[in-house]
């Protein structure tokens, strides 16, 4: 029988059940009341970060309130639901991003005054939550921020790393260090801890072979799971999805023989070993770390989820044949694939399912994201490290090759090639597991992240399995940001002249981003150009501020503002970049004082990370830094050209640098940035775009128009063949290149210190050159002197600038997630009443 519900007396419930408080005095008696409890303080001694602190917890009351509603009608309602499996979520601060959404600013910020405090100094408080390296984490937090926003039901799983990405400091000659980022220090209000929500986790053991294919686990070490919930604020909406992150913790009586027989210490470091699969992010974006804590993080996290969405999925009462029904997960790249081989384990070993079924209802649950070409990034395990760790799931992933292998053989008689090629497991010392492979066989769809990404899939990574799968099951969706933190929160000047000028509310164009359109009528108008160009000098003024009360310089923000940031890559070529900085140096030099003086002041930004053990992405660091050293202190070119690195950039350096732009850099080799995502907020802010023909540069250029944008360099379809040519015909770089041959040789001859330093960097681009700077370098120049030219007339660079915000609307995560939903998921939106 069912139990009655609510217990007790049900006006007593409803009575005490709380409402949002949305109006000032509610929201200032919800943070006095904060301050006296939760943080058991009193007015007299609270300072800013107290205040945020009682402020944010009353914003998290609200958005708690929508959380649960949102919950119970996904309950009741039974959707099929989706769930976004990515190992980082580079989260940023919350408080801003949630009062937005709730639509609670304007009364935040006047009960927040009332207190006597000042609203902008509390968002300056927060911390930002780091959980990730680069564009996936982000991508990943944007997605949310969209699909709570469309009402669509959608669940994120993660880790709840200790330490997220490392703090980088510059030391004085140049170098980056690394130190931790102990991000849960002070009391994280956004996150609700859910201790009755824990898995076993299962590590090491022997798996027995039964029968019927099944197989017994057992033994090896056992961690618990813990849930810790962060709710996901829809924009204008009820709707409050939720990312789970799961803490590793010891099992209670974990190791109790050690113990007994009196060895305490090594049941304390066996404790310590499950805490320790959940203490840190690693720091690399864009290629792999074959170490076992790595691999277990991986499977940590998404034996945990799968456990989770089962258990929820069995709560419905209904076969196993249709999970594919109500659940959609989506592995977004290779890191979450050990989930197809754990699906299998749970539906085979423990329910019971016949393999042939359990391989259907895997297959139509899975979808596939790829996020990179570049070969140092796709995942390979070494199979006697799978063997050790998860000896059940290697035992799945042969059983899966073999059928596998035995049906490529049943379609292609014969071709033991294409056998070899298309196997999961790679021959050699030691054998590999092919991560992509079976994250491509394991799922319904695969899909690229650019148009052209998603080509190069077709053609190249997944050419065999689109000769056995047929063309259909691999498709695109280009990416997206959010326009709330990107444009609304971080631009709130563009955002309130938009909304002005197009005459509608707010809450119509930043959910439907093509209205940007209606700009494209004073694109021309100089009153509009005006005050474009007001919002553009305040954000330069304000990132200015920044740069002096960090750096403590002085920043002339009448000279063209160019920026570059991102993660530190070989590939992305902030070499071509500051090689670039050091020829437009060395011409202005070369000039007169009067001619210099007819030319475009340009102070260009440079951020981001490099990887600690990336040693020649470090290498670029130093010489960013020892060049600006060299150059922002000559009094002959200082007016005209300065330089700029901004360490530790995160996302709130983000905030402020993406509206300050004039330009921006997107520069990598053809065919390596899948898609690039930054180069969307800068646009969308009205800096205009330098950029190879590669990722979604290209879309945006076609969404844009060409004319708008500073393309420059060789095509995709050329790289391989100037590679072949730089291997077997080298030409010397001093014939091949003149003018880049000479920036390398005075940097090796001491111009920017020690050149002996810089020589393993140098050679990478004299000797095989495998990015291509010699062959772009002349067109990259080429490119900027057009910039400069265009900038000269302002009426027409700021018809550009607004033409590119326009037409930007294509690239709200808001299209690519309903683009998932529809085309992907078969998820629909459900609206939270
Ligand atoms: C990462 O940040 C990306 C791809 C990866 O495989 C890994 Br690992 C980390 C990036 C791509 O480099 C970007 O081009 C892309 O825009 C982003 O993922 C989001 O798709």
């Amino acid at each position: 029988g069912k139990e009655k519900w609510p217990r007790g007396d049900e006006s007593v419930w409803k009575e005490g059940l709380r409402s949002a408080d949305e109006d000032v005095s509610s929201i200032t008696k919800s943070i006095v009341h904060h301050v006296q409890t939760s943080l058991s303080r009193q007015a007299y001694n609270l300072d800013d970060l107290g205040a945020y602190q009682a402020t944010a917890l009353s914003a998290k009351d609200n958005m708690l309130l929508n959380w649960n509603e949102t919950q119970l009608a996904y309950t009741r309602k039974q959707p099929k639901r989706a769930y976004y499996l990515c190992i980082e979520y580079l989260m940023g601060r919350t408080f801003d991003n949630a009062i937005l959404n709730l639509g609670l600013k304007d009364q935040y910020r006047e009960g927040i005054d009332q207190l006597g405090f000042n609203l902008e100094d509390l968002i300056d408080k927060e911390r930002d939550a780091a959980l990730g390296n680069g564009g996936l984490g982000r991508l990943a937090a944007c997605y949310l921020d969209s699909s709570s926003s469309q009402e669509l039901p959608v669940w994120g799983y993660s880790l709840r790393y200790k330490y997220g990405i490392f703090q980088q400091l510059i030391a004085p000659d140049g170098s980056q260090l690394e130190a931790p980022d102990p991000w849960l220090e002070h009391l994280n209000p956004f996150e609700i801890p859910r201790y009755d929500v824990q898995y076993e986790i299962r590590f090491y053991g022997q798996s027995e072979r039964t029968t019927k294919g099944r197989a017994v686990w057992s033994g090896g070490q056992e961690v618990l799971a813990v849930a810790y919930d962060v709710m996901i604020p829809g924009y204008g909406t009820k709707n409050t999805n939720n990312l789970r992150l799961w803490e590793s913790k010891p099992k209670r009586g974990f190791d109790l023989q050690s113990f007994n027989a009196g060895d305490y210490e090594r049941a304390v470091e066996a404790s310590n070993s499950a805490e320790a699969i959940t203490s840190v992010l690693y720091p690399n974006d864009n290629t792999t770390f074959g170490k076992e804590l790595r691999l277990k993080q991986q499977y940590f996290w998404t034996a945990a989820s799968l456990a989770d969405i089962i258990r929820r999925f069995k709560s419905l009462d209904k076969p196993f044949s249709a999970l594919p029904d109500y659940a959609a997960i989506q592995l977004n790249d290779t890191h979450p694939t050990l989930a197809i081989p754990e699906l299998m384990r749970i539906l085979v070993d423990e329910e019971e399912v016949p393999w042939d079924d359990a391989w259907e209802i895997v297959t139509n649950t899975f979808f596939f994201t790829n996020h990179t070409v570049l070969p140092e990034a796709l995942e390979k395990w070494a199979v006697p490290l799978l063997e050790h760790l998860l000896p059940r799931h290697l035992q799945i992933i042969y059983d899966i090759n073999l059928i596998f292998v035995q049906s490529v053989e049943k379609k292609f008689p014969g071709d033991r090639d294409r056998l070899a090629r298309m196997s999961l497991i790679e021959e050699g010392y030691p054998k590999q597991v092919r991560m992509a492979y079976l994250a491509i066989i394991g799922s319904r769809k695969v899909n690229g992240v650019a148009e052209l990404h998603s080509e190069l899939l077709r053609t190249t990574i997944c050419k065999d399995f689109v000769e056995f799968f047929g063309i259909s099951k691999f498709g695109n969706v280009t990416n997206g940001v959010t326009p709330r933190r990107w444009l609304d929160q971080c631009n709130p000047g563009l955002s309130a002249l938009i909304t002005e000028t197009l005459k509608i509310p707010k809450s119509e164009w930043l959910k439907d981003l093509k209205k940007l359109q209606g700009l494209l009528e004073y694109a021309d108008d100089p009153k509009f150009q005006k005050k474009w160009a007001v919002v553009k000098q305040t954000n330069k003024e304000r990132l200015a501020h920044y740069v002096e009360t960090t750096l403590g310089v002085k920043i002339n923000t009448k000279a063209m503002f160019d920026v570059q940031v991102k993660r530190l890559h070989e590939y992305k070529r902030q070499t071509l970049n500051i090689f670039g900085i050091i020829h437009r140096y060395f011409t202005l030099k070369s000039i007169t004082p009067e001619e210099r003086k007819k030319t475009n002041p340009r102070v260009v930004f440079f951020a981001g990370k490099a990887a600690p053990g990336y040693y020649i992405a470090k290498l670029v660091i130093k010489l960013i830094i020892n060049v600006a050293r060299v150059i922002n202190a000559d009094p002959d070119t200082k007016e005209y050209l300065q330089v700029y690195f901004l360490p530790d950039y995160s996302v709130s350096v983000a905030e402020l640098l993406v509206p300050a732009s004039n330009i921006s850099q997107h520069i990598s080799t053809a065919g390596t940035e899948a898609s690039g995502t930054s180069n969307m907020k800068f646009c969308l802010n009205g800096g205009l775009l330098v950029g190879t023909v590669d990722g979604a540069n290209i879309e945006i250029g076609e969404e844009i128009g060409d004319e708008n944008v500073f393309f420059f360099g060789h095509l995709t379809p050329a790289v391989e063949d100037l590679r072949y040519q730089h291997t077997y015909h080298p030409v010397p770089i001093e014939q091949k290149c003149p003018a880049l041959a000479h920036v390398l040789n005075e940097i090796s001859a001491g111009k920017f210190g020690e050149g002996q330093t810089y020589e393993p960097l140098l050679n990478t681009v004299r000797h095989h050159d495998h990015y291509l700077l010699t062959e772009d370098f002349q067109s990259y120049i080429d490119a900027l002197k057009l910039v400069d030219e265009a900038y000269l007339d302002q009426s027409k660079w700021l018809k550009k600038s607004i033409t590119t915000c326009a037409k930007m609307g294509k690239f709200s995560s808001d299209r690519a997630i309903l683009d998932y939903a529809e085309e992907y998921w078969s998820i629909e939106p459900l609206t939270v009443e």
